[in-house]
């Protein structure tokens, strides 16, 4: 419980046995383990043991057949929310996301509507982390055209998965969700800065992966997928051009 808002993490899992019971650990133990209420775990057709590990290891299992990053995210997102969460904290369970994390997107949870982490912030990039030259300029970049074509917050990493959205943003933008594959991040926050949502981005730990990456573990695939996200953000744009903000992003009624 966050401020008497029920937690929940949705891990989306495609043969993550490597870290997975770790990192339900480490996002179970947040503050003493007072702060995550639930941990909802999507197999996404896994062919190693992550689906005993997931019931082992105390996480909600779900079970997704169609493959898909954002097919396993768009199903844990509704699950959660099914399950009453008032606050959903999308994350990964590979050990590049730092549980104790959770507590900065929080921090943000009362003003914004939907806080995103940043995995290009130098000090925060581990050793080990796979985020050279190439892939944090190339995160940034897609970032940057986010900002510009859609009048966002600044924006410094589209890729990043650790991310929360509070239940009315989720049941605002979830009718418009339709990526299934690698570039769904970025749909998020198209719809999220159409519907008026408040959003900000905040510096997250980005460590290095336990198991095998599957999205940008070659340039080829990261190439791939940075494209895919900037076709996605194009045609949104001309989409929005042609019609009008739904509502005004929300303003304080007096400085907070
Ligand atoms: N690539 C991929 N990842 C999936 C799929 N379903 C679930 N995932 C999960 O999505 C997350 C992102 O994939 P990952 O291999 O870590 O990519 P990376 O973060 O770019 O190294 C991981 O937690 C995967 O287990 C899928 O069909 N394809
Ligand atoms: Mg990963």
């Amino acid at each position: 419980m966050w401020q008497g808002k029920r937690v929940v993490v949705v891990f989306p899992a495609y043969n993550e046995e490597a870290g997975i019971a770790a990192a339900i650990a480490d996002f179970l133990a947040v503050g003493g383990g007072s702060v995550v209420d639930e941990i909802v775990a999507v197999d996404n057709n896994s062919r190693d043991r992550t689906a005993d590990l997931i019931k082992a290891a105390g996480a909600t299992y779900v079970r997704e057949t169609l493959q898909g990053y954002g097919h396993a995210l768009q199903r844990g997102m509704a699950e959660a929310t099914a399950r009453g969460a008032h606050l959903i904290v999308l994350a990964e369970p590979d050990g590049t996301f730092a549980g104790k994390d959770v507590l900065k997107l929080l921090a943000f949870a009362e003003e914004f509507d939907v806080v995103l982490g940043t995995r290009t912030t130098p000090e925060l990039i581990w050793q080990e982390a796979n985020m050279g030259r190439f892939l944090r300029w190339g995160n940034w970049a897609v970032a940057k055209l986010l900002q510009v074509l859609f009048g966002g917050p600044s924006l410094s990493d589209c890729g990043c998965t650790l991310r929360l959205l509070r239940r009315e943003a989720y049941l605002a933008i979830r009718e418009g969700l339709t990526v299934g594959g690698s570039h769904f991040l970025p749909e998020m926050v198209c719809l999220a800065l159409h519907s008026g949502l408040r959003l900000v981005e905040v510096p997250v730990n980005y460590r290095g992966r336990t198991g095998e990456s599957k999205i940008t573990g070659s340039p080829a695939t990261a190439v791939g997928v940075g494209a895919r996200m900037i076709r996605l953000i194009l045609l949104y744009w001309v989409r929005y051009r042609l019609t009008p903000r739904r509502w005004a992003r929300s303003v304080p009624a007096s400085p907070r």
